[in-house]
């Protein structure tokens, strides 16, 4: 079955083996070796989390092109500092057969990613690494690019479908969530302060990438530098406080994002200041003394949204992540709910 996919495109050689890869919520992912030697990543697109992939592919190869061009220009390899597509023989950015959607592109050697943070300087390099992505971004005309998924980081929206799901109780699981679905609406106060920062014109709307997890980013096993931005599937506008307040969520961890035994997981304020040093390094003049001000805020509401993303799909029947247990939504609702609080102590009721 891959075998027949990975003939639709422009590899050379014959497949010796494949499996399964990584440990993305979205996509299904293969690494691929051939005879010649050469590795690629094939990746089954989650058409269920992405119903334009057409207009995916080409956000994606807008991107990657314009990148590669930059990385070009500053003497860096495009084929390890970027994420190269490999086209079908048809030439299209994706081979669709019945309603699937692949793609390929290459394996970038040598390198590694982080499911948690090991320490600080991991950290620090993963806030160059998202930095530098949007400061590389900061002239690409935001206007090429579609919305791959519709008010992605609308708190508030996500907060509407949260709601819509504890009402229908299709699963009849509420019962089995109680504290944390009151969790959820006691904190439901800060969902709209990025949006209505965004709407107001208070903070401007840039080219983000919007799923700043740890694991989005590869660093180089032998320097232990951040080499590469991947998943780009979510690129689009958004505001830096959705990549900021993302990066905090899954990097200040101490634990797993599914972690069951929460006295485990914590918030690590080192970490928070180790990210916000590297990132207004590798920001610069890029950002705004109105978005420099809600960074802090940013973390809470992008940690709380993804909470509440997972409760939501645990109330609906596990239909969006990927899910490898039983309630594992809910187990991963509890840890980003835990560092909500800690956070909101941390790193609000100070200021
Ligand atoms: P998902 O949307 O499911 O998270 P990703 O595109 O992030 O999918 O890929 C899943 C994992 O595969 C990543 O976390 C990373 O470990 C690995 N990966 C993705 N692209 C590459 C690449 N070009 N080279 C090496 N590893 C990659
Ligand atoms: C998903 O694709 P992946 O695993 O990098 C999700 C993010 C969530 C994250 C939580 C397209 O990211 O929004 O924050 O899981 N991606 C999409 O771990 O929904
Ligand atoms: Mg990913």
């Amino acid at each position: 079955m891959i075998e027949q996919i990975l003939k639709n495109f422009n590899i050379n050689g014959k497949l010796l083996s494949y499996q399964a890869y990584g440990e993305g919520h979205i996509n299904e992912t293969f690494l691929c070796v051939f005879d010649s030697g050469e590795k690629y990543l094939l990746q089954k697109i989650n058409a269920n989390v992405f119903k334009n992939v057409p207009a995916l592919m080409r956000n994606v190869e807008f991107v990657t092109d314009f990148l590669r061009t930059k990385l070009i220009n500053s003497g860096k390899d495009p084929l390890r500092n970027g994420l190269t597509l490999i086209k079908t023989l048809n030439g299209e950015r994706f081979y669709a057969e019945r309603n699937d959607y692949y793609r390929v592109c290459v394996f970038i050697e040598g390198a590694i990613c982080y499911q948690t943070a090991e320490n600080e300087e991991i950290f620090y390099e993963t806030a160059i690494g998202f930095g530098n992505f949007a400061n590389l971004l900061s002239d690409f005309n935001a206007n090429l690019l579609s919305d791959t998924i519709k008010d992605f980081h609308d708190t508030e929206k996500r907060y509407t479908a949260f709601e819509k799901a504890v009402n229908e109780d299709s699963f009849k699981r509420v019962k089995s969530a109680e504290s944390e679905i009151a969790f959820a609406l006691k904190m439901k106060k800060y969902a709209p302060i990025i949006t209505n920062l965004l709407k107001s014109g208070k903070i401007p709307l840039r080219v983000t990438h919007n799923d700043t997890k740890l694991n989005n980013v590869l660093f180089d096993a032998l320097t232990n530098k951040a080499l590469a931005v991947i998943d780009l599937d979510t690129v689009m506008r958004g505001s830096l406080l959705y990549d900021f307040g993302d990066a905090i969520r899954s990097g200040c961890n101490s634990a797993t994002e599914d972690e069951e035994d929460l006295s485990k997981v914590t918030f690590l304020k080192d970490y928070y200041q180790a990210f916000l040093n590297g990132y207004l390094t590798a920001l610069g003049d890029k950002i705004t003394p109105c978005e420099k001000e809600h960074l802090s805020v940013s973390a809470l509401i992008m940690t709380l949204e993804c909470g509440v993303r997972f409760l939501t799909d645990y109330l609906n029947g596990d239909t969006y992540f990927k899910i490898h247990k039983q309630n594992h939504n809910l187990f991963r609702a509890r840890t980003q709910f835990k560092l909500v609080e800690e956070i909101e102590r941390e790193l609000l009721c100070q200021e």
